[in-house]
């Protein structure tokens, strides 16, 4: 399992979390999102077939990319 925390600047308002952690939640491997509004960042837990290029294209399609 890996895990990473990120800072996603687009993150404005509780819905964004919400799409954020519903997306990435449906990715094939993704064991756990917590999206917080306030530190506009995101931790994500993973492991195989995710990967951390399918997660960051994935963010960068819906219009989160990470920074
Ligand atoms: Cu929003």
């Amino acid at each position: 399992m890996t895990t990473k925390t990120f800072t996603v600047p687009t993150i404005h308002c509780g819905h964004c979390t919400m799409t954020i952690e519903r997306e990435l939640k449906d990715l094939p491997g993704v064991r756990e999102v917590k999206a917080t509004l306030d530190s506009r960042s995101v931790t994500v837990a993973w492991e195989p077939p995710a990967s951390w290029e399918k997660i960051e294209a994935l963010l960068t399609e819906i219009g989160y990319a990470p920074a």
